[in-house]
């Protein structure tokens, strides 16, 4: 099914439930070589969201600021290749949601434990808004807040379950979003776990 979140933003409800398995197996690879990691903020405050990075380019987080980056900084090396199986889904997600021609170079894997949470704020360290941001989500379901383009505007709730793609472009592509302080509702896959990894064209 799909579920409409904007003109321009659509869930397509399990639509990564076919490829479920190299999914998985690429987020293992990934996280073999580049481990989730707690990013400080700008502010001072340690994300309660793990992340990694696969692809060309990688969003970091410090002391500094929020920016991309080719090399790790944990590792000190570039961020792992993105998998096939990302790209493949991204591509034909994006196509179906009417953004032919998406050529992401980034893709920032996101864990979440019990009590995770995103607060709400835009992506925008892209460089071209143009292209559209791909979402795929694994393990436990979240409650997904999208609000507009103030962070004052009033935001809706949609649950994310295993296997769903989100796909962001055009007219929403700033708006406002953010997960909400995840339950502990054990997935039969991942336990207490979600994981969430969005594909970009960052550079
Ligand atoms: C997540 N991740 O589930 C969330 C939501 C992030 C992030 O927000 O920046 O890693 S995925 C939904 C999303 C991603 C990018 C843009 C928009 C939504 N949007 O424009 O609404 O881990
Ligand atoms: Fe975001």
């Amino acid at each position: 099914g799909r579920v409409t979140l904007g003109a321009q933003a659509v869930v397509l409800r399990g639509y990564a439930l076919p490829v479920m398995d190299a999914l998985l197996a690429g987020v293992d690879t990934v996280t073999a070589q580049a481990p989730f990691r707690h990013m400080e903020t700008p502010g001072g405050y340690t994300m309660s969201v793990a992340l990694t990075n696969c692809g060309q380019l990688g969003w970091t987080s410090d002391a500094r600021g929020y920016r991309y980056a080719r090399i790790d900084p944990l590792s000190g090396q570039p961020w792992p290749d993105m998998p096939g199986a990302f790209l493949q889904l991204a591509q034909a997600a994006a196509a179906e949601a009417g953004f032919p021609g998406f050529e992401p170079d980034a893709c920032l894997v996101n864990r979440y434990e019990p009590g995770s949470r995103l607060s709400l704020h835009q992506d925008k360290n892209e460089r071209d808004y143009g292209a559209p941001i791909v979402s795929v989500s694994l393990g436990m379901p979240a409650m997904f807040l999208f609000g507009g383009e103030q962070r004052a505007d009033k935001a809706s709730r949609t649950p994310l379950f295993h296997g769903d793609v989100v796909v962001w472009g055009g007219v929403d592509r700033l708006r406002y979003h953010g997960i909400m302080p995840i339950k502990d509702l054990p997935h039969p896959r991942l336990g207490s776990l979600r994981i969430n990894f969005t594909i970009r064209r960052a550079g």
